[in-house]
């Protein structure tokens, strides 16, 4: 057995860590919410819980604020979100490093994570002076009607693990351009990069200026902070990243007082392999959307559906690629898998290759890896796994390195089983013809919120508006013009004529 490695230094790195971006260190060392890094799983940090009493006050102060905070010029608040930018530039290596020690990314995605957040900054600072509405062409003579976007209110952000800094920025970035309030609950198991992030915040709130007090504010804590959130009339928005079950409990309870929301909730996506398909390119797409980010990412490629032409083929080809991928410690240049976030996850993971056993797949690795040196991390090799038929197993989402591959003869029955899951989040074909490629886009396509081609399912662009159908919650963040989520639209209709034309012809003669 190899020398368990000593312990203490993955927790003094993030207290170190957590200093420079001068975070008090009372807030990581005290607390009941314990911290592990997945790399070892020792603990790296305990960090103090919220109670629900200081959620209230907490979104008492983000109300306040945006009273102050939507009278401010868009571009104005713009210039709050520039400065974020820039100090998530100055601090991009060292927050990465604290996404790999506490959700265990590798150093590359640590730091793509970070960009994430810096690119979705520069389009909220290019959004501050574009949140323009429609001029409308009106029936009457000497009217205008146009239509004015204003700021929401508080909007409350909950965001998960495995992307546990970008997506609150995806949020955070265009509520604040868009005059709002924010409030932030991450995921339990990485409230660190949070507390880091949260510093950067009062940085650039310390540079801007006269950001109001409470602007933007992190609630660390578990189900009841997310509950005041979701219960609570002065949050006009809820942005949730999670699992379905999650949204299936939040969705109504938003909905009974009308209040917005924006669901994320994963995907069982699935990639398209036609004859045609250029298999060096493929492969290696295929390889970085089902391995890569430990198979944790809401878009990792979960189901592959090859044409029976080159099954075979691809199939020799990614049992290749999966022998050989370095699994292990993410803090090593050399390493592409890092460890799964916990010992649930693992459980998942074994549970869904017994049930596709069960169903008649073959599994090719999926074993636990570097047990002896790591006992209390969970490193897998990720899985392949042959399987006859689009069974119940492979129809459910296991957030872990899983891959089924399946045949198909025509393109209908490929698209058929792309779109027979719960989950709508992304999905790609792989193809040479135009013909297959534009029939996967079109409305009898895919059903997916992204559909791709000749490129994996996961690792978008924060240009185009992410998000899915069904399952996943139909929310949509980031690009395009996901910005209007964030807001609310009024119509004016103003009247410049000096009469009083009715619209539709009506007449209604009365002197008063
Ligand atoms: C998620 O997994 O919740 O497209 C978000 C991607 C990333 C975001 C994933 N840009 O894979």
């Amino acid at each position: 057995m190899e020398a368990r490695v000593p312990h203490a230094d993955v927790a003094a790195e993030t207290a170190a860590l957590l200093e420079q971006f001068g975070v008090d260190s009372r807030r990581f060392t005290r607390g009941s919410l314990t911290i592990r890094t997945p790399i070892t799983g020792e603990i790296v940090a305990h960090v103090e819980s919220a109670e629900s009493m200081i959620a209230q006050q907490t979104i008492a102060r983000a109300e306040a604020a945006f009273h102050v905070w939507r009278s401010l010029p868009a571009p104005r608040r713009g210039e709050f979100v520039r400065l974020l930018g820039e100090e998530l530039r100055t601090a991009k290596a060292e927050l990465a490093h604290l996404v790999t020690i506490e959700a265990g990314k590798i150093t590359t995605e640590g730091l793509g994570e970070v960009q994430e957040m810096i690119d979705i900054c520069d389009l909220a600072v290019g959004l501050s002076r574009q949140l323009h509405g429609l001029t409308i062409a009106t029936e009457r003579r000497g009217h205008r009607m146009m239509e004015t976007w204003h700021p929401l209110g508080v909007a409350g952000v909950i965001t998960s693990f495995n992307f546990p800094v970008a997506v609150w920025a995806w949020n955070a970035a265009l509520a604040l351009v868009c005059g709002n309030a924010v409030v932030w609950k991450p995921s339990e198991k990485t409230p660190l990069v949070a507390l880091a992030t949260q510093a950067l915040v009062e940085r650039a709130a310390g540079r801007f200026g006269d950001a109001p007090e409470g602007l933007c504010s992190l609630l660390v804590g578990g189900r009841e902070i997310g509950e005041a959130l979701v219960e609570d009339a002065r949050v006009r928005l809820v942005s949730a990243t999670g699992s379905t079950a999650m949204g299936r409990a939040v969705a109504p309870r938003l909905a009974r007082r009308f209040a917005r929301s924006i669901l994320e909730l994963g995907g069982n996506n699935a990639a398209i392999v036609c004859a045609s398909a250029p298999l060096d390119l493929t492969g290696r797409a295929i390889a970085f959307a089902a391995m890569g980010t430990a198979g944790q990412r809401c878009t990792s490629l979960r189901r592959l559906i090859v044409h029976e032409d080159v099954h075979d083929e691809l199939l020799t080809r990614l049992r290749r690629a999966y022998a050989s991928v370095s699994v292990g410690d993410p803090r090593d240049a050399s390493t592409l898998i890092g460890p799964l976030i916990d010992e649930s996850a693992y459980a998942a993971m074994r549970a869904a290759l017994d049930d596709a056993r069960g169903a008649g797949g073959a599994v090719f690795g999926g074993e636990r890896l570097l047990a002896e040196k790591y006992p209390d991390a969970f490193y897998v090799r990720p899985a392949l796994v042959d399987m006859p038929d689009q069974a119940e197993v492979v129809r459910r989402e296991t957030f872990a390195p899983i891959l089924y591959v399946m045949k198909f003869r025509s393109l209908d029955e490929a698209i058929r089983l792309n779109n027979d899951v719960a989950h709508g989040l992304a999905s790609s074909i792989f193809t040479a013809r135009l013909d297959e490629a534009e029939r996967f886009m079109a409305a009898d396509g895919s059903d997916c919120g992204i559909a791709n081609v000749n490129i994996g399912p996961s690792g978008a662009e924060i240009g185009g508006a992410f998000g899915g159908e069904k399952d996943t919650g139909g929310g949509r963040e980031a690009g395009s013009d996901c910005w209007k989520s964030y807001m609310r639209r009024a119509t004016n209709t103003i009247n410049y004529s000096g009469e009083l034309p009715l619209a539709q012809g009506v007449k209604f003669d009365l002197e008063a």
